[in-house]
């Protein structure tokens, strides 16, 4: 499928989908997000990818929020139709049952650091800014900011960004969890697929397990998140690389996971 707002491509298991505006420094118009959502399905149907990264075009930007020329011509519903479909399609991002890194190379505001959030976690270049610049249009955060963001970093950390709209750097990010790792900009994707390719080469049901425990988990109580973990622990018995996994570790080699649900 032939895309103009993002980049698509698959390399060893390994998706990557590359926010592609840069003269609008990957700002987040309608017809980028009805890309995004069609790559989304794509990367969905396809067994093989392992791990999905997203990152943005050229040096300057991951994404530089909501696009605000098309924000300076809603109305009150307008507005929460676009808030809307966009939740809809970060919330299919979140559940995907791979693992999904933001590789942040540049500026992540607004929905920029809404999506990296909605990611599994985030690796930054030393050059990536965050930040929740919404109150400085008259706005607030409409794609998760006011509720991934204070689950992820705490409320007050959160209130802080979303009540001065302030941009925060790489450094920062990483001290206070935002950001898993910070590296130099050329070092960036490197890094990124070389924790995809980790992550590649483990079982793909256990994957999705785990992913599913701890999202699910996360909006729920103790008991009832571990009553979660405890059907996930069983199910990763349902395919062969539990077999294969512990097997290899008692025979002293290198587990190769090949397992799947149809088995
Ligand atoms: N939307 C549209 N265009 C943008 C955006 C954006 N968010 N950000 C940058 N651009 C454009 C600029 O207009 C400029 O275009 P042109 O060259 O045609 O003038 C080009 O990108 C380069 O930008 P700058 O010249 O401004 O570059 P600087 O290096 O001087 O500044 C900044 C970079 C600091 C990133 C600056 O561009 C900026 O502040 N951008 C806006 C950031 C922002 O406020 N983002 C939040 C938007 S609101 C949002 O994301 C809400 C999400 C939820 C919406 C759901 C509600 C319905």
């Amino acid at each position: 499928m032939a895309y103009e707002n993002i980049i698509y491509q698959v390399e060893e298991g390994v998706g990557t989908i590359t926010f592609n505006r840069p003269k609008a420094l990957n700002a987040l118009n309608t017809a980028l997000l009805e890309e995004f959502s069609q790559a989304l399905d794509v990367v969905a149907a396809d067994d093989d990818i392992r791990v999905l990264i997203l990152t943005g075009a050229g040096d300057k930007a991951f994404v530089a929020g909501a696009d605000i020329s098309e924000l300076a011509t809603y109305n009150a519903l307008t507005a929460k139709n676009f808030a809307q479909n966009g939740h809809a399609i970060f919330a299919r991002l979140q559940a995907l049952p791979i693992a999904v890194i933001a590789a942040v190379n540049g500026f992540a505001l607004g929905g920029g650091t809404e999506i990296a959030i909605a990611c599994d976690f985030i690796y930054a270049s030393e050059n990536a800014k965050f930040g929740q610049p919404e109150i400085n249009l008259g706005l607030i955060p409409g794609f998760g900011g006011t509720q991934r963001l204070p689950r992820l970093i705490g409320a007050n950390r959160a209130k802080e960004l979303v009540f001065t709209g302030k941009m925060i750097s790489a450094a920062e990010a990483e001290k206070i969890g935002l950001a898993n790792k910070v590296v130099p900009p050329d070092q960036l994707m490197a890094e990124v697929m070389q924790t995809a390719r980790e992550i590649a080469s483990k079982g793909k049901v256990s994957l999705r397990a785990a992913k599913a425990a701890i999202n699910h988990g996360l909006n729920t109580d103790l008991a009832t998140g571990i009553h979660i973990e405890v059907e996930g622990f069983g199910m990763c018995y349902a395919s062969s690389d539990a077999k294969e996994g512990t097997s290899a570790f008692l025979e002293k080699r290198k587990a190769a996971f090949k397992g799947n649900f149809a088995e």
